[in-house]
């Protein structure tokens, strides 16, 4: 259900890599250009080098003649898998508007662009992928679809921009030759949204999940309730959307997913091999429940609704039993609409909570959550109460974040519990860049594009075992945030270091050799609509 947003008055729009490659292919890669590159756009010389992509692969190894897509190219999907097929559909559907050719997505065998499953190749993993180009075809080898949908992001990036047009462009459409083997440093790579500060439509999610996609991100965070709107219909608690979605920050209607809006999040991000983790932030964060339903609150007395930006304000009644019929509620309705694995409990900034109480409200959460089949994740303050076995901790701190708290988020780590990353100085996309930005927030500092991406998840936390990383997130609030628009003036150019950090290998890591391959991204972001920020520290290559 869509109700009319809040509309922000007037707000300009802000505006060497070490890849193992052969030396060959990728010369000057890693240097710095004097000036805008061309990004070998459509008729432009030699195509994209292999390698020059975003998150930069394991290995590219350039060789042999180029293939090149014509009229005549097929998609050739092998096996008798619905879902490679389903992968083929996709990629035609990249394809098709720019190249203006019909790309027929057929079973049988031959040249063209092939998607194929095997399962020998353990090297690939469950999400790794092999491509190989030459004159006749190019072909992406994966033991699971998963694979071969990243595969397919690896070829539309080595392809020029103009391919992410959506009306007819000049070609010619040509993948360098040589082979590319790629698999993700870390299984968990996420970015979440913010739902509740202000509502975002399901086409304006759906929009977020075809960018994070295209970085090879597999998780979507959803932050569904917080203080100011309550976004997901829950049956046996109705008020909880209909009354407590019914605003947003700065006073608009904000809105809700019904089920089936959900269930559509759900299933186009499974289309693009993206989970969806759901957050129902407790016991904090929780004014518009407490708004909806007056028993909820300790005195029995429903507080307004609430549309400014404070945090650490509000908290579910932790002594009532009725707390606990509203957490097996509204956990088993969200659980029950959510194939994924995970569900995300927040625990963050339980000001107005008391420490006793937080500890005994987190130890029950904790259990319905188990209870419906998920795995708990909860914001780092869940290592201060007792993480049950298997539970996830995302830590948000920053620089000033003090030695107690890390070690004590260490100690977690050490004791089994796994860790997400998104530090705030680092991971969060509603940083201002610098004290020019309009959006954004600058609590944690300015986050320039350098600063997100220059850092090293496995080395991030002292006494952390690196195992104990399971991976990283890129948090994007929306406090400031009204529309896509705005979303992507955030979220670009930093959202792709992130994902980097989450799949490439440490070997890769090099800010000098990113900025340019990050450069060589704006055509492509411009293709497809992305009014990204020209941050300064990247060249920027011409369109
Ligand atoms: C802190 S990060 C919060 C959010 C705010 C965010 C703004 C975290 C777990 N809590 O409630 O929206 O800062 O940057």
């Amino acid at each position: 259900m869509r109700l009319h947003r809040t509309r922000r008055v007037a707000l300009p729009r802000l505006l060497g890599s070490l890849l193992l490659v052969t030396a060959a292919g990728i010369s000057g890669i890693g240097a710095a250009p004097e000036g805008p590159v061309a990004d070998g756009g459509p008729a432009a010389g030699p195509p994209r080098p292999l390698g020059q992509i975003v998150p930069a692969p394991v290995r590219a190894e350039p060789g042999g003649s180029p293939y090149t897509i014509t009229p005549a190219t097929r998609i050739r999907v092998g096996g008798d898998s619905g879902e490679v097929r389903r992968i083929g559909d996709y990629l035609a559907g990249v394809l098709r508007p720019s190249t203006g050719y019909a790309l027929p997505v057929t079973g049988d065998g031959g040249d063209g662009i092939r998607l194929r499953l095997d399962e020998d190749n353990p090297e690939l993993g469950a999400e790794g992928y092999r491509l190989k180009s030459g004159s006749g075809s190019v072909t992406i080898t994966a033991r699971g679809p998963a694979g071969l949908f990243h595969g397919v992001q690896t070829l539309r990036q080595l392809l020029p921009a103009a391919v992410e047009r959506k009306s007819p462009q000049k070609g010619p459409w040509k993948v360098a030759g040589g082979t590319v083997t790629d698999a993700p440093r870390y299984a968990y790579r996420s970015a979440m949204l913010d739902v509740s500060r202000h509502f975002f439509s399901v086409a304006e999610v759906k929009r977020y999940i075809d960018q994070l996609a295209l970085y090879k991100m597999n998780k979507l965070h959803l932050h569904l309730s917080d203080d100011q709107g309550w976004r997901i219909a829950i049956d046996s608690w109705p008020r909880l959307a209909t009354y407590g979605g019914q605003t947003e920050v700065g006073g608009g209607l904000g809105g809700h997913y019904t089920k089936s809006d959900y269930r559509e999040i759900v299933r186009y991000a499974a289309s693009r091999y993206l989970e969806v983790v759901p957050e129902i932030d407790l016991p904090g964060h929780t004014n518009a429940a407490l708004a909806s339903y007056a028993e909820l609150n300790c005195d029995g007395v429903a507080p307004p609704l609430y549309t400014g930006t404070q945090v650490g304000f509000s908290s579910l009644c932790v002594p009532k039993a009725v707390t606990y019929d509203f957490v097996d509620d509204v956990v088993r309705e969200v659980a029950e609409l959510t194939p994924g694995e995970y569900f995300h409990i927040g625990g963050d900034e339980a000001h107005s909570t008391s420490h006793e109480d937080y500890v005994a409200f987190m130890d029950r959460a904790q259990a319905v959550v188990g209870k419906y089949g998920k795995t708990v994740i909860g914001w780092h303050q869940l290592t201060g109460a007792t993480p049950v076995k298997g539970a996830i901790a995302q830590y948000w701190g920053y620089d000033r974040t003090g030695a107690a708290e890390r070690e004590q988020v260490a100690r977690a780590a050490a004791n089994g519990t796994k860790l997400v990353l998104s530090p705030a100085d680092r991971g969060y996309l509603d940083m201002k860049y610098d004290k020019d930005t309009e959006l954004g927030l600058s609590w944690a500092g300015y986050v320039s594009v350098e600063r997100s991406y220059d850092w090293n998840p496995a080395a991030y936390l002292d006494g952390v075992p690196q195992e104990a990383v399971l991976g990283v997130e890129a948090p994007l609030w929306s406090e400031t945030l009204t529309d896509s628009g705005e979303i992507e003036q955030m979220a670009f150019p930093r959202l792709p270091g992130i994902a980097e950090l989450g799949w490439s290998p440490a070997a890769t890591h090099d800010w000098e050799a990113y900025r340019v391959r990050l450069g060589a991204q704006g055509p492509r972001l411009s293709a497809l609509g992305v009014d990204y920020y020209r941050a300064p520290q990247v060249p920027w290559a011409t369109e």
